[in-house]
């Protein structure tokens, strides 16, 4: 397979004006007439005289040049390509081509295709070349008129991006609609759907006083499931205007649900296509991390109206200039509208347990790539969350004000535009007068710094002198890395835990400061301390490092007490709770008995007896850590080591503390179904944690306590709580309770889904016989891609015991699955093989045999290239 460098990119030869398309649609035939209006771009140096558009899978009938049909001799088709020799040098020219696809054979979903009845389109990033010839990449922007025609009672709705113009009826019940858009834009933010859908209609006013219709569209069974998808755009769009100062753009604002999609959702202009997960929900089917996740989506597509569509990508490398972005813009959007401190505190936990895996790894890369096989393959954890912690940086070295003004410039400047991560970087410099050429470093350099922190102070000048270090570790391609321009946040606390002010280089003093560390090595001294302070590091995790420095528990308890830090006082509940685990998975390995360290007791005990107001923020504070952040803090990882410590944690606690989850259940146990506020979400939240403590007793009392919480629940959160903690407990009513879940939700794909995720993830004995069983059932669809992600996902990526069982039978399951699943879903397929890629993190014999599927999947024969570059990079 070939690969493409960012060091190659040039112009494109030609430009695309404009597009109209023609689409007479049936499920299994449907033809594409496109009129293409072309010129070559003045900008090319190109000597080539010819045309060469991009084209996969398509059935060509004809080319017309100018009104005049060409015959076979003036143009060469290949499997990706269409190239008209002798080309119009100058002027504006017309290219007639008409081809036929069939999207019900479409199983990868790029490009036009069916899911269920309806028949929907995936063009990012190189889908529309699935439709039509063209000239599929983000830097040729076109202004798009389209016009769809269909039988009227198959797809009594046709959309498509922009403005509804025209529409009409046709003989033999057929009819058309067209749709125009006024904004150029590249042909990845193409889109149309045709179906039975209803819609569900609002208006929004902007802040310029303009009415847009806002409408989502979903399969009838779904319309009692759209009001907070509605309600989230509404704020999204209130959001961005209030803190962006961004307006919406056409008058009419469209999503539609589609059951079978790649990823989570698409921000296609005026259209977006939504992953049915991400719009769907109602008390009783979504739990309030659905409900949130769905305000994050909504809020992330909305924003991209800006950030993606109005300025785009100049060519894939630069996918974190819209993702990293949009990602940040999402955060800061469900931060203000929940808890500011539980969103940083997940986003950290997210990046530090995945990207910094992925950082760590034989995939790892800069957020700006400088190669790729298969662009599909770099939609990843790194380009998106790293990507926005390099944002978030700019926002913290330049402040709020700052990097508003550094934003109004970019879209400025750039509107219209496809351009590059420097663009961004220059507009954030020219608007504030800053020198950022080292902090562009972040774009191009892979692998997570590490920061190694050292304090001295002097008692007799009252100063305290700190010393960072940095360094960055080699990763494929990358050594000897030159330093970073790192944004340090740091607080001070004295020895009653209250916060000492920070004088620094003879500034006014202040309670908390960025220290700017550029070089290898840098010092700083703050002076007039009294006494020896306790430093609070990276707080609000400044940046995306890892922070390399001993404390005693003693010292985590106290900043757990008193780090006015809400991210870092999470932090020290983290550190702590790891360094108990990490000692008895020593005692483990060693076969000691294992014992508790009361200081965790006492912390836990201390946090217990305090009043919260958010409920959210509490119940984080008293979560243990994940299992996969405990293994990324071990030089061999040790999967069952780890499971057990940390299930011994869990278990004495309860016992110790059991009076307490108790009461805390109890003041905040209610019948309530409706509520989405964050009163209620912290209270269902924390009863929830209390909960899973308790289940742990499997005692009579903690087991009714289950029981009931499941037979009595209002809304899915409390239901399922109830059910995992039943399934993941020796439960007498555990069979029970799942097929009953099954029969009450069995027309909810999505609740299903739920089903299929919590029986693969269960830690309990036998998961694996189980989740071999519920391949076999009729509900498991191996072209569903969410159905997918919930059993071979969840299994793979959710269950670390029994996915690295000792004898490879999880990584031979994972295989099977893998190829089976890349005939018909690329994309997906090798999504599902970066469960194998950390295989160096393992014991020699689980690196044999995870090396020996990764083999079995390279060899498989007419293996995909996305497949191929994923599994064949990871052995690299
Ligand atoms: N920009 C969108 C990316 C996306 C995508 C990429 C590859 C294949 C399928 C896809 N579906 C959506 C989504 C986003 O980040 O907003
Ligand atoms: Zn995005």
């Amino acid at each position: 397979p070939q690969t493409i460098y960012l060091k190659d990119y040039s112009v494109p030869e030609y430009l695309i004006h404009e597009v109209d398309l023609n689409f007479d649609l049936g499920e299994e035939h449907t033809v594409v007439v496109a009129r293409l209006t072309l010129q070559r771009n003045p900008q090319s140096q190109s000597p080539n005289q010819e045309l060469t558009l991009m084209g996969e899978d398509l059935n060509l009938l004809g080319v017309e040049l100018d009104g005049t049909a060409l015959h076979a001799q003036q143009y060469v088709q290949t499997d990706t390509s269409l190239t008209i020799h002798q080309a119009p040098q100058d002027g504006i020219f017309v290219l007639k081509i008409e081809n036929s696809i069939n999207p019900k054979a479409n199983t990868a979903f790029e490009g036009l295709y069916q899911s269920s009845t309806m028949l929907c389109t995936q063009c990012e990033a190189e889908g529309f070349r699935k439709i039509t010839y063209f000239l599929d990449r983000p830097d040729v922007m076109s202004r798009f008129k389209t016009t769809l025609v269909a039988d009227k009672d198959k797809y009594p709705v046709l959309l498509s991006n922009g403005n509804k113009v025209e529409q009409g009826e046709l003989a033999g019940n057929r009819h058309w609609v067209s749709w125009e858009d006024p904004f150029a834009k590249p042909c990845y933010l193409f889109a149309l759907v045709a179906g039975q859908l209803e819609c569900i209609e609002d208006r929004f006013v902007t802040m310029s006083g303009r009415e847009i219709s806002l409408q989502i569209y979903v399969e009838a069974h779904d319309v009692d499931k759209c009001d907070h998808a509605m309600q989230s755009l509404k704020n999204a769009m209130r959001w961005d205007e209030e803190v962006y100062g961004r307006e919406y753009d056409l008058d009419l604002y469209m999503i539609v649900a589609v059951g079978h999609f790649n990823m989570g959702a698409m921000e296609n202009k005026g259209l977006n296509i939504f992953n049915t997960k991400f719009v769907l929900a109602r008390p009783d089917t979504a739990t309030d991390s659905d409900y949130e996740h769905i305000e994050g989506v909504i809020g992330h597509e909305y924003f991209h109206n800006w950030s993606g569509n109005r300025v785009t990508c100049r060519d894939w490398f630069q996918l974190s200039l819209k993702e990293g972005f949009t990602v940040f813009r999402d955060q800061q959007f469900s931060g203000d509208r929940a808890s500011k401190a539980v969103k940083r505190i997940e986003d950290v936990n997210m990046l530090r347990a995945r990207q910094f895996a992925e950082d760590a790894g034989p995939l790892a890369h800069p957020i700006r790539p400088e190669a790729y096989i298969e662009i599909n393959n770099f939609y990843t954890l790194t380009v998106y969350e790293k990507g926005a912690e390099v944002v978030r940086m700019l926002h913290t070295l330049l402040g709020g004000e700052g990097f508003r003004k550094g934003c109004d410039l970019y879209f400025q400047r750039h509107d219209g535009q496809a351009v590059t991560c420097d663009d961004f970087v220059s507009a954030m410099e020219d608007a504030n007068g800053r020198d950022l050429t080292q902090f562009r470093r972040w774009y191009s350099q892979a692998g997570t710094p590490q920061l190694n922190v050292e304090q001295h102070y002097d008692a007799e000048s009252g100063q305290l002198e700190l010393t960072l270090r940095q360094h960055c570790p080699d990763t494929p391609g990358q050594t000897d890395k030159p330093p970073l321009h790192i944004p340090v946040k740091i607080g001070l606390l004295n020895s009653r835990g209250q916060v000492e002010l920070i004088k620094l280089d003879g500034r006014p003093p202040v309670e908390e400061t960025v220290l700017e560390l550029t070089e290898a090595e840098q010092s700083f001294a703050l002076s007039g301390l009294a006494e020896q302070p306790t430093v609070s590091w990276l707080r609000g995790f400044s940046a995306p490092v890892i922070v390399k420095m001993q404390r005693s528990l003693e010292e985590l308890a106290f900043l757990l007490s008193y780090d006015s830090d809400t991210f870092n006082r999470w932090e020290a509940s983290q550190q702590l709770a790891g360094q108990v685990i990490a000692d008895l998975i020593a005692d483990i390995q060693q076969g000691r008995e294992l014992t508790l360290n009361p200081v965790i007791v006492e912390a836990y005990t201390k946090l217990l007896e305090q009043q919260w107001d958010d409920l959210s923020y509490f119940s984080l504070l008293l979560a243990l850590p994940d299992e996969s952040y405990l293994a990324s803090q071990m030089d061999v990882i040790d999967v069952d080591a780890i499971h057990q410590a940390r299930e011994f944690v869990k278990k004495s606690l309860a016992e110790r503390l059991q009076a307490h989850f108790l009461r805390l259940y109890r003041e905040n146990h209610r019948e309530e179904s409706g509520q989405f506020d964050a009163g209620a979400i912290g209270r269902r939240r924390i009863k929830n944690t209390c909960l899973h403590y308790l289940s742990t007793l499997e005692t009579g009392d903690s087991q009714s306590l289950s029981l009931r919480q499941f037979e009595g629940a209002a809304n899915m959160t409390d239901q399922m709580a109830s059910l995992s903690a039943i399934v993941n407990s020796r439960h007498p009513a555990k069979q029970a309770c799942l097929e009953q879940f099954y029969r009450q939700w069995q027309d909810e794909d999505l609740v299903i889904d739920k089903w299929f995720a919590l029986q693969a993830s269960s830690h309990w004995p036998g998961t694996f016989a189980k989740v071999q069983q519920l391949l076999q059932h009729s509900a498991f669809d191996m072209k569903n891609p969410n159905r997918v992600r919930s059993l071979v996902g969840a299994f793979s990526q959710a269950n670390p015991v029994h996915f690295h069982a000792r004898d490879g039978s999880g990584y031979h399951f994972l295989a099977d699955q893998v190829i089976a699943l890349d005939k018909l879903n690329p994309q997906v397929a090798s999504r599902m093989v970066t469960a194998l890629t950390q295989w160096r993190r393992y014991d020699d014999e689980r690196q044999q045999l995870m090396k020996a599927v990764l083999q079995r999947i390279i060899d498989t024969e007419a293996i995909s290239t996305d497949v191929f570059e994923t599994a064949s990079k990871s052995l690299a």
